[in-house]
């Protein structure tokens, strides 16, 4: 075994998101995205902070490569807004648009930096909504072609490596957090597969378009993915376990490497009335779209029970306070499985579990199976973080946490996986998908509350001194 070593040319980097980050949401020609009016509704219920300034990334951006590059970062996975792009989703570009990621690109170039770009991340333009709701109509996929097609070309020489659509599999499940669903289409439960059937399409579209334009290009989805173990030993619980990971994680992944839709999985969903419409031509198009790796985002990992046949269907709760504990409630699909709290994990105040062999579980699972080159794109601690009258941010559990699961993805290694990157959450504080921006993720402390913006000031935290020794001895100094 190749102890405690991380690959030559390992990439060492960490990622954030267009809508998370950058704010300037109506600047440059930028029009509203499906995030926009989410976040503005997040704000109007629970205070938490719009997208609209967000990190102030798109004003900030060279300060900030800058600090990756002080941290030694090799890599930086980051995505495109499509509405800053195509303000009204196709039709004419927006060369400031256009401008800006150009700039941002050359500047990661011009300091050593990869870009892993991500084509879509949670921010559809508001315009596709209005006109026909987004993912939900069939429209989408060519409308999605059209603008992966223009940014695929327009950045073919200066990115190699491209993520598709970010987390399909969350997007199912937190189906009204990261999209906007008009509300009388909001219990109809087979919308959300019918659109996962839609991004699999755009999926395939995008693979197939790197490969046509990008020379050498590498493209793959991004997952948000978590392993499922059985409540207990009882068989009916490892059972429950495999139904939740069939329906959670493989039904993803079987699509991306074999392009077929997981049978058990399939089946679960045509027999509750659930499944996706498939027109003819769909599955050739899907096998046709071939991934060169998986990026995985993994923060947890997930429990599950015995399922009786009667009683509602519902999907993963959130817990919005920020309370340890407050959670509204698990998954549960009658006659496949419950989702349950696992007894032998801590969790973050979100109650998000704690569990760094999951990653290796994962990492051991996936590579076995579909024999691809995996990247960690997201993997991080949300905290409450503190800036204390000494000037510094002392967030030792975030150290903490990412020392356990890099030394998992050393685990890994050293069993043989081929893991070509580790990009933590997040480069950056940046505003959370449901909790504002007190819940915080980045190796630099951005000085803002939900409440009021100020200016924006980067500040190094602990966890920026820690990675960059990390980074320094290609992961082998963890202290
Ligand atoms: C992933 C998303 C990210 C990110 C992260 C943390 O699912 O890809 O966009 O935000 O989770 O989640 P949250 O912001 O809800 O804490």
């Amino acid at each position: 075994m190749n102890k405690n070593k991380f690959p030559k040319g390992f990439l060492w980097g960490a990622s954030t998101s267009a809508y998370q980050v950058e704010g300037a949401a109506y600047e440059d020609g930028k029009k509203k995205s499906q995030q926009d009016i989410l976040n503005e509704e997040y704000y109007n219920k629970y205070g938490f902070a719009t997208a609209e300034i967000a990190s102030d990334h798109y004003h900030h951006y060279k300060e900030d490569i800058a600090l990756m590059k002080e941290m030694g970062f090799t890599t930086y996975r980051f995505s495109i807004s499509w509405s800053r792009v195509f303000p009204d989703g196709v039709g004419e570009v927006n060369l400031k648009g256009i401008e800006f990621y150009h700039n941002l690109i050359d500047e990661l170039l011009a300091n050593g930096i990869e870009p892993i770009v991500t084509i879509y991340h949670y921010d559809l333009p508001w315009a596709l909504i209005e006109k026909y709701n987004g993912w939900l109509n069939r429209q989408i996929v060519s409308d999605f072609e059209y603008y992966a097609r223009y940014i695929i070309t327009e950045f073919k020489d200066k990115v190699k490596y491209w993520t598709t659509i970010n987390e399909q599999s969350i997007i199912v499940q937190y189906w009204t957090k990261k999209n906007y669903i008009p509300e009388e289409l909001r219990s109809d439960d087979q919308l959300r597969y019918q659109a996962n059937h839609y991004m699999n399409l755009a999926h395939a579209i995008a693979c197939k378009l790197v490969h046509e334009i990008v020379p050498g290009g590498m493209v793959g989805s991004a997952i948000g993915y978590s392993p499922v173990y059985p409540l207990s030993s009882r068989a009916e619980d490892v059972m429950a376990a495999q139904n939740a990971n069939d329906l959670h994680n493989t039904y993803y992944l079987d699509i991306y490497f074999k392009g077929i839709y997981t049978k058990s999985a399939m089946t679960y969903l045509e027999s509750n009335g659930l499944a996706p419409i498939i027109e003819p031509g769909d599955m050739e198009l899907i096998k046709e779209g071939e991934s060169d790796f998986l990026a995985l985002n993994y923060y947890l990992s997930e429990c599950a029970k015995a399922c009786s046949n009667d009683g509602q269907r519902r999907f993963m709760g959130v817990n919005i306070t920020g309370v340890k504990g407050a959670i509204d409630g698990f998954e549960r699909q009658p006659g496949f499985y419950q989702m349950c709290k696992n007894p032998n994990l801590d969790t973050n105040d979100w109650d998000w579990p704690i569990d760094p062999t999951g990653l290796e579980y994962i990492l051991r699972d996936i590579y076995t199976r579909y024999n691809k080159p995996l990247m960690i794109t997201e993997n991080g601690l949300g905290a409450y973080d503190e800036f204390t009258s000494d000037g510094k941010i002392h967030d030792l559990y975030r150290i903490d946490y990412l020392r356990n699961h890099i030394k998992s993805v050393k685990k890994a290694i050293d069993y043989g996986v081929e893991v070509i990157a580790y990009c933590p959450w997040s480069a950056i504080d940046l505003l959370s998908t449901t909790n504002g921006v007190k819940k915080r993720y980045g190796l630099v402390y951005v000085d803002r509350t939900d409440e009021d913006a100020k200016e924006c000031k980067r500040i190094r935290k602990d966890s920026f001194h820690w990675y960059k020794k990390v980074i320094e001895s290609n992961g082998e100094n963890l202290d």
